[in-house]
């Protein structure tokens, strides 16, 4: 399969996606995203494939939704084409998704690495929503992910002022898991991305689906759901694999069912 906008690869059990847009900083729009479904549909679908990788350049995961492209755009028109519904459908992947975020992650371009089930982030990454500079607001998530990520003080800071964060801040603030240099970003990346790849398949998709249940949940509902799905992970074989292997002192050979 080829793309105009994105580049993909795969390393061993991981699938790595490269926004390609560097003429207007990996700026998102429609292509983009169908693209991007196209390389996750391709990556969910491959069972040699246990984790997902996206990233842009040093200077831009993405700069934001093309601007280009939405001045042009009118009411009617993004509201019959639902305009940048394809993002629901990254957001609903079960695969882990993991964002190397370099450079600038600005609005539409941070509500893409905040749909990513984490964030590493380059010491040299800006987060945002300027959206407010352009008489908008966020339109992928921005107001709901970052303020479950960062809290409501800060969130309703940066979405009402357009301010930046820089790594440190995002760190500090919950919205990245691991600050690397800027030229280590992807190899650490990468094998973080490859220690998840060889877990047991299914235990890797039912902790996400766990996790994420904290944030459509209350507290007994999603303890409840998540010893639910414990119970149902002694149906598989890894399970028996797994154990049976710390009980042998041996590493678990996962089949990934
Ligand atoms: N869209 C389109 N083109 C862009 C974008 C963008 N978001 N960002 C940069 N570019 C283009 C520039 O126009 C320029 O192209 P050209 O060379 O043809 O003029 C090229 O990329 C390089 O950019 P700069 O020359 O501006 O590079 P600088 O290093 O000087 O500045 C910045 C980098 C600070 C990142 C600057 O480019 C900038 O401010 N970009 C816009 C950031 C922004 O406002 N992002 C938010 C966009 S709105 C949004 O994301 C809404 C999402 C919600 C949509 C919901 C729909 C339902």
């Amino acid at each position: 399969m080829s793309f105009e906008t994105i580049l993909i690869e795969t390393r061993e059990r991981v699938g790595l996606i490269t926004l390609n847009r560097p003429q207007a900083l990996n700026a998102l729009n429609t292509q983009v995203l169908d693209e991007l479904n196209q390389a996750l549909d391709q990556f969910e679908n491959d069972p040699n494939i246990g984790c997902v990788v996206l990233t842009g350049s040093s200077k831009a995961f993405a700069a934001g939704a093309d601007i280009k492209q939405m001045a042009e755009l009118n009411y009617p028109g993004v509201y019959m084409d639902d305009f940048f519904s394809p993002a629901d459908r990254i957001a609903n992947r079960r695969k882990p998704l993991i964002a190397a975020v370099a450079g600038y992650a600005l609005g539409g371009g941070c509500e893409l690495a905040m749909i990513c089930d984490f964030i590493y982030a380059a010491d040299n990454a800006r987060f945002g929503q300027p959206e407010i500079n352009l008489g908008v607001l966020p339109g992928i998530g921005g107001t709901q992910r970052l303020t479950r990520a960062i809290g409501k003080a800060k969130a309703m800071e940066m979405c009402l002022t357009g301010r930046q964060m820089d790594a440190q801040e995002a760190e500090q603030a919950g919205l990245v898991a691991r600050i690397f240099p800027v030229d280590q970003l992807l190899d650490e990346t990468l094998k973080a991305a490859q220690v998840i790849a060889e877990k047991s398949l299914p235990s890797v998709m039912m902790t996400k689906e766990c996790v994420n249940r904290v944030f459509e949940t209350s507290l007994a509902e999603g303890v409840r759901f998540e010893r639910r799905v414990f119970h149902s992970i002694f149906a598989t074989a890894d399970q028996k694999e797994g154990m049976q292997a710390f009980v042998e002192k041996r590493k678990p050979d996962f089949k990934h069912g």
